[in-house]
Order: C-alpha cells, then sequence, then structure tokens
C-alpha cells in the first residue's frame, strides 16, 4: 500500500513511476511528498511537472477514455495533480524580470477543465507575462469585463470538449463585432482543438500545449511590437 511506502527510499525513476500510480490513485499528500522530494533532489520544477504530473494524467486520460475509470475517480487524480501544480507555480514563476506582455485566459462557457489552462497560465507566468486567470465557464462577458478592467496583449481560450469549442468563436466573434478583434492576440488550446479549427474561428494560434504557448505569445508579441514601431517612424 502506497501509505506504507517511504518515497525517500525509492530512486528517481521509481519515485517517479510511484507518482505515476499515486496520481492515478488520487493521492494528493503522497503527490505533494514526491514533489518536495524531486525538487529537494534538484529536479527543475519544470521536469518534475512534465516527467511527474503531465505524463500521469495522459495515463488517468487514457484510461477515463477507455472506461477503466470514472468522474469522481478522475476527480480526485485532478485534485492530486493540482496539488502538486501548486507547490511548483511559484517556483516557475520566480523571475525578477520585467513583464513582457499581459494575458487574460479562461476555459470557455460549458466546460470546467482547468488543469490545462492552469498549466499554461503557469508557464506563461514563468516566461514573463502577467496573467490574469478568470478560471472556468466562461461566457463571451467575462472575458470582455475581464478585457475592460486588465486591457491585455493576449486573450487565450481553452476548451476539452468538442462541444464547447466552438464556442471560442463566439468569443471572437463578438470582439469582431465590437471592433475590437485586432487589438488583441487570440490564442486557443486544448485537448480536441487543431490548427485547422483555429484559424476557421479567426484565432491567431493553436497551441498544442503550454511550451507551445509561451513560444506562440513570445513570437507574435515580438511581431506586434514590431509593426507598432514601424507604424510609429511611418
Ligand atoms: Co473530462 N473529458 N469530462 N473531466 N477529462 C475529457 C476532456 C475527455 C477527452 C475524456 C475522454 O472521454 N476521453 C472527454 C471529452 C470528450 C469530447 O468532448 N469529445 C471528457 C468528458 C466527456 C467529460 C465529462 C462530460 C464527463 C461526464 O460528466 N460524463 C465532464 C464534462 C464537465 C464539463 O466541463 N462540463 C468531464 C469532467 C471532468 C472532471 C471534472 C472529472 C475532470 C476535470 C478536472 C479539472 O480540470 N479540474 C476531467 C478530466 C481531468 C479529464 C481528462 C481525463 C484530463 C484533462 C486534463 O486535465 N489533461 C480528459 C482526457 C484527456 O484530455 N485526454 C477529459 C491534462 C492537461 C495537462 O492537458 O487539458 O489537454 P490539457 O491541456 C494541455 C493542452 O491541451 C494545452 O496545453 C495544456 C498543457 O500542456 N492547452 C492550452 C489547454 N488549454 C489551453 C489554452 C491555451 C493554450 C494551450 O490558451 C492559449
Amino acid at each position: 500500500m502506497a501509505d506504507e511506502l517511504d518515497l525517500n527510499s525509492l530512486n528517481d525513476e521509481e519515485l517517479v513511476g510511484q507518482m505515476h500510480d499515486d496520481l492515478y490513485d488520487g493521492l494528493k499528500d503522497e503527490i505533494e511528498q514526491a514533489v518536495h522530494i524531486l525538487l529537494g533532489r534538484g529536479w527543475q520544477p519544470y521536469d518534475v511537472l512534465t516527467q511527474a504530473l503531465v505524463e500521469g494524467m495522459r495515463v488517468v486520460g487514457e484510461d477515463f477514455r477507455d472506461g477503466i475509470l470514472f468522474v469522481p475517480e478522475v476527480l480526485l487524480a485532478a485534485n492530486a495533480m493540482k496539488a502538486g501544480m501548486a507547490i511548483l507555480r511559484p517556483l516557475l514563476a520566480e523571475t525578477g524580470a520585467p513583464k513582457i506582455g499581459k494575458m487574460v485566459i479562461g476555459t470557455v462557457k460549458g466546460d470546467i477543465h482547468d488543469i490545462g489552462k492552469n498549466l499554461v497560465a503557469m508557464m506563461m507566468e514563468g516566461a514573463g507575462f502577467e496573467v490574469i486567470n478568470i478560471g472556468i465557464n466562461n461566457a463571451v462577458e467575462n472575458f470582455l469585463a475581464a478585457i475592460a478592467e486588465h486591457q491585455p496583449d493576449i486573450i487565450g481560450m481553452s476548451a476539452l470538449l468538442t462541444t464547447t469549442m466552438p464556442y471560442m468563436k463566439v468569443v471572437i466573434d463578438t470582439l469582431k463585432e465590437k471592433g475590437m478583434r485586432n487589438d488583441f492576440i487570440v490564442l486557443v488550446g486544448g485537448a480536441p482543438l487543431n490548427e485547422a479549427f483555429a484559424n476557421a474561428i479567426g484565432a491567431d494560434a493553436y497551441c498544442r500545449d503550454a511550451a507551445v504557448a509561451v513560444e506562440t505569445a513570445k513570437n507574435l508579441m515580438a511581431r506586434r511590437q514590431g509593426s507598432v514601431q514601424e507604424r510609429a517612424r511611418a
């Protein structure tokens, strides 16, 4: 049984394997303890995140899809994942550098999945962006309110359900109707999306994962700043 096991006695590879099992079993305390152990052994927060937590969650996702795990078990796994992420978040966000841009990010209306979106938020913070995370189940009004309050450079939307991904177009179309679409970089992500969908709804880019989101945001911000400077020179 997991609670009889001394996690400290495991080598790195065994410990990461045990974390995958503990995540699967929704063992929050064990995940927290193991994250601390890996960090104590000199692991980079990003490696703990990707190799131990995200990889463990991938297995949970497969067994959920295949009907081996059900919602209550997946919720426990998600809670354990979030507990691990909470330890890593301040470490990933640690950067004294000036902010390179501001992002409002949220999961769209009808959708309560937030692990991936929170991961993107964490990685963006770590890369030097200021991130306003507006949570889950966001109607277009919530995005508009956050835009008005925070004046972001980037709007990020997440959807994990095929039934909620079309709502991203509602948000983008509303921005167009209000003549605001070109004021922002719009990035979209989530497991059921792809590039063709992002193009079809008029987003600036589809981001396959958090690392791609960071790179895309940096590139598009640089391009945007370049064209602002060009306009100023003209
Ligand atoms: Co849900 N669920 N779920 N679920 N769930 C999926 C998405 C599903 C694929 C599982 C399956 O059947 N295989 C399936 C959707 C099927 C479909 O739409 N075709 C599904 C379903 C059906 C449901 C319910 C309908 C189940 C039910 O009630 N019968 C229900 C819907 C609730 C709702 O939203 N209204 C539901 C509920 C839940 C839980 C609450 C139990 C839980 C969510 C807990 C939480 O998030 N707090 C849950 C979970 C955990 C999952 C799976 C297993 C894992 C999702 C996850 O966290 N992945 C998921 C299976 C799967 O995706 N394979 C599944 C880990 C995360 C790191 O990856 O979210 O993909 P991901 O994020 C990545 C990228 O996608 C990208 O970067 C992230 C990091 O690298 N990214 C972005 C994501 N958002 C981005 C935004 C960006 C950029 C990149 O903005 C710029």
